[in-house]
Formats: C-alpha cells, sequence, structure tokens
C-alpha cells in the first residue's frame, strides 16, 4: 500500500478545505451576540484536556516500561518526528503537577482531563504493577481533588506499552483481555476518587495514522493490520467501558471520538462518493459500532473486510451503553475523488485565492467554526446517541514572548469564541452538549509535529520548563469567573 503524507493525513482526518465556495453549502449565520459562561448552563462542566505522553516526560523513571512513542520517535536517528524531537522529557508533568494543576484552577476550569500512561503502571502491559505508577496518579488525582477540580481520566491515549506492541499490539486479539486486565486495575485503585472515565482517545487517529498511514507509531502500513486494529480497538471501546461500569459506582462513563464534516468538492457523484468514504473513517466507523448499529460498510469494500477478523458473537459484544460521548472537533474536511480512494479522498490546502478569509492554524488545518455546529449536528442524529462532551477543541499558531514578557496570541482566543459560539448554538437547537474541554493546558508533544505546534493556553519554554499563561487563557480565566 502507498505511504501517504503527513500533510495528507491531516487533512484526511481532520482536513481542510475550499467549502466556503462550493456550491450547496450555506454559509452559517452565527449570532453575533456576546455570549457568557451562564448562557450554558450552570451544570455545564468546563475543564481543560491532556494526555500523558505528550506532558509527563520521566520516561524512564520509577520504573516506567517504554510506550511505543517513546521507540517510534527514537527511531531512524529522530527521523520519524518532523523536528526529531522525543517526548523523553516533554513537559516534566511527572515533576511539576502540582503547579500545574494550580494553572487548571487559576483558570477557572473545573475539570481535568488526562490520560494514564499504561506502561507507567504495567511496564510489560500486564503481569506485575509498578507501584511507583500508581503512586504518581495518586498523587496527581488527589491533588485534583484537593484543589476543587474534578479528575477525568482517558485509559487509553495512544502509548501502547512497547511490550505488547512487540507481540502485535492492536492487531493481536488478545488486546482485548489485556486492556480489560489494565481497566479493571486502574478502576479498582480509583474508583472510589474518581467518578468521570474514558475509554480511550480518537480511535480513528490511531488505528489510520498508526496501521494504514504509518507515520504515527507504531509506523505501520497494512490494511490488513489497520481492519484488525479497528475490530479489536471495538472490542475494546465497549468491553473496557463494561469493566468500569461494573468496578466505579455512581461513575459516568464515555469514551472519545474525532470528528470532522465532510464536505465534498463539488456535487459530482464521484466526489459525493469520495466524501462518502471519508465521513465512514473520519466520524462513522467507530461510533455506529458503538451505539449498536454494525460496521459502515455500506459503498465502501475495503471496510466490508472487516467481517474477516469478526469472530461468533462479535456483533453482540460491539455495543454499549456510555454515559455520555466525548467529541473532539478542530476544523472540517474537503474530500475530492481519487485514485486510491480510501486514503487519497481528500484536497490540496485551501488557497486564499478561493477563500479569501481563510484562516489557517500551524497543523495546516482551517479555522471553520460552524463546522462545530454541523458536526454536533450529524452526531445528534443518531437515534440512541448519549450526551455529548466536547472533549477536545483548539488551535495551534506561533506564539511568541513579547517585550512585556506576555504572550498576547489574538487568533487563539478568537478561535475558542468563535468554535464556543458554535457549540451554544448547537445546545440552543437542543443538542445535548454537556461540557467542553479545550485542548489543551500547556504546550507539548504534539505527537510527529513534535514540539513545534503549540496548543495551550500556557506556553511552555521547553529549555527552562518556564510557564506563561497566554492572553487565551486569561481570557478564558475570566469568562469562566463571569467577567466575560
Ligand atoms: C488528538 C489528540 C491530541 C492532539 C490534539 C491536537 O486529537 O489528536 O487527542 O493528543 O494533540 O488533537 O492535534
Amino acid at each position: 500500500m502507498k505511504k501517504i503524507s503527513r500533510r495528507e493525513f491531516t487533512k484526511l482526518i481532520a482536513g481542510s478545505t475550499m467549502a466556503s465556495m462550493l456550491p450547496g453549502i450555506p454559509a452559517l449565520a452565527i449570532p453575533d451576540k456576546k455570549f457568557t459562561k451562564s448562557d450554558f448552563g450552570p451544570d455545564f462542566k468546563w475543564g481543560v484536556a491532556t494526555a500523558a505522553a505528550q506532558i509527563e516526560g520521566a520516561w524512564n523513571e520509577d520504573g516506567r516500561g517504554p510506550s511505543i512513542w517513546d521507540t517510534f520517535s527514537q527511531k531512524k536517528g529522530g527521523k520519524k518526528i518532523k523536528t526529531r524531537e522525543n517526548p523523553s522529557i516533554a513537559c516534566d508533568f511527572y515533576h511539576r503537577y502540582d503547579s500545574d494543576l494550580d494553572l487548571v484552577k487559576q483558570l477557572n476550569f473545573d475539570a481535568f482531563r488526562f490520560s494514564f500512561s499504561w506502561s507507567r503502571v504495567l511496564p510489560e502491559g500486564k503481569g506485575v504493577v509498578n507501584e511507583k505508577g500508581m503512586d504518581f496518579y495518586a498523587r496527581v488525582i488527589d491533588a485534583c481533588l484537593e484543589k476543587g477540580i474534578e479528575p477525568w481520566p482517558t485509559l487509553y491515549h495512544w502509548d501502547l506499552p512497547q511490550a505488547l506492541e512487540d507481540q502485535g499490539g492492536w492487531t493481536n486479539r488478545d488486546i482485548v483481555s489485556w486492556f480489560n486486565d489494565y481497566a479493571e486495575l486502574m478502576a479498582g485503585r480509583f474508583g472510589d476518587r474518581v467518578k468521570n472515565w474514558m475509554v480511550m482517545n480518537e480511535a480513528a487517529s490511531y488505528t489510520i495514522a498508526g496501521y494504514l498511514a504509518g507515520f504515527h507509531a507504531p509506523g505501520k502500513i497494512s490494511g490488513k493490520k489497520f481492519l484488525k486494529a479497528v475490530h479489536h480497538t471495538c472490542l475494546v471501546q465497549a468491553s473496557a467501558a463494561r469493566v468500569l461500569r461494573s468496578s466505579v459506582s455512581s461513575s459516568n462513563i464515555g469514551n472519545t471520538y474525532s470528528c470532522s464534516k465532510v464536505y465534498p468538492k463539488n456535487d459530482s457523484k464521484r466526489h459525493r462518493a469520495a466524501a462518502h468514504r471519508i465521513d465512514i473513517l473520519a466520524n462513522r466507523l467507530f461510533i455506529e459500532p458503538a451505539l449498536g448499529l454494525g460496521y459502515p460498510t455500506d459503498k465502501f469494500r475495503f471496510i466490508s473486510r472487516i467481517e474477516k477478523y469478526m469472530q461468533a458473537g462479535d456483533e453482540d459484544l460491539l455495543a454499549v451503553d456510555y454515559d455520555f460521548v466525548g467529541l473532539q472537533n478542530y476544523t472540517r474536511t474537503l474530500s475530492k475523488a481519487a485514485f486510491l480512494p480510501y486514503v487519497r479522498a481528500i484536497n490540496m490546502k485551501p488557497q486564499k485565492y478561493d477563500v479569501p478569509e481563510l484562516r489557517i492554524t500551524e497543523m495546516d488545518w482551517e479555522v471553520y467554526p460552524e463546522g462545530m455546529f454541523e458536526i454536533l449536528k450529524q452526531f445528534a442524529a443518531y437515534q440512541n446517541l448519549p450526551p455529548i462532551i466536547i472533549t477536545e477543541n483548539g488551535a495551534a499558531f506561533q506564539d511568541k514572548i513579547y517585550e512585556d514578557d506576555q504572550v498576547h496570541d489574538p487568533k487563539r482566543t478568537a478561535f475558542y469564541q468563535e468554535y464556543l459560539r458554535n457549540v451554544l448554538k448547537a445546545k440552543q437547537v437542543g443538542i445535548d452538549v454537556r461540557g467542553y474541554f479545550a485542548w489543551t493546558l500547556m504546550d507539548n508533544f504534539e505527537w510527529a509535529e513534535g514540539y513545534r505546534a503549540r496548543f495551550g493556553l500556557v506556553h511552555v519554554d521547553f529549555e527552562t520548563q518556564q510557564r506563561r499563561i497566554k492572553d487565551s487563557g486569561r481570557w478564558f480565566q475570566g469568562f469562566l469567573e463571569g467577567n466575560d
């Protein structure tokens, strides 16, 4: 299978488009009215999201085993990461968690989304528990609770223990029991204090980038491996939720999904067919089996081959009752028919002459706030969708420290305001959105992009580990206080 570039992939999953010039896609009028926190209602959850591999560092400290992101980033002289960087130190959250959680509090968020590093607590992925790793998470959770912040952990945010990858990782069906044991361990230890759990983060991203396109860990390029990884992931997203449900009392259990509204390049049959396939990959492949709808194989022969990896009774194991679904949206996707339909049905970077108002982030993703509303509408159309929480949304822009020692980032603030306005609009038309987590607390290791793409509300100087709250962070601080 032909390798696709990072740029193509980001467009596949996150997308970028010229859709505003496209026929049949009306621009959405967003009320210009200023909105306040109270418009979202008193029970709306406000949080900030992070992930272990992106912030913790301490990659080989206190008994932690390597994850696939440690080995992947060190492979071939570091070539797999655009900037030749790695997550060994990252934001050093392992040592600085307490003051970092003070920042969460200072910005007035009431929930902190983070992930457990599987290989920190089970260095081999299974078997012997690393108590020092468990202690670390106990300290993080207790610090959250002491500061009045709700902990919202995700069990899996892409950093598979290397020891499990050596046994086939997501392509080995045994991962279902490895994962369930791991879920049971974490829920058993922390279920008394932690009530909000997410099974995994954006399965579409790590299966496509890790097993089909090859530029995320573990770097495989194989349709067969991809389909196996997808099926085992779908079994896990359901079975681990059941484990959490039976181990944690009064729990609130969900799972997160990347999503991006897909538009065909134009109304031709070919482009519409391509948009259909991309929609399946980017938005439908993981949520539909969870909702009891089975795999979306219609008019997509490649995906229908997943049946080869299914065993008798699997269909019934795929459906799951979540208390919420986490949706993560950054931009929209434009698709066009291409020779390799399922990986290359994506368009070129949008150009200024096509979209005069074009705004692009450091990830080459178009700023398209209306897409948030549109994709929420698409998901809300599933009859049995549980309540939605936006578990990630944010933007990377180039930041600099000004002479006044501050980081002025008006583009990021505007991004948040416009996307939030669309979340509010969704609520106002009756879509059951119950919370919003900004991505992310602080600049961190952005996977194959290295540290170049800064998404933080807090700036991190990676030489000194100094933190500086950006203007966008201060905007949230005021907004969540109710002053904005
Ligand atoms: C994802 C991940 C995050 C990313 C963020 C920006 O959605 O890709 O959950 O880890 O850092 O999305 O790309």
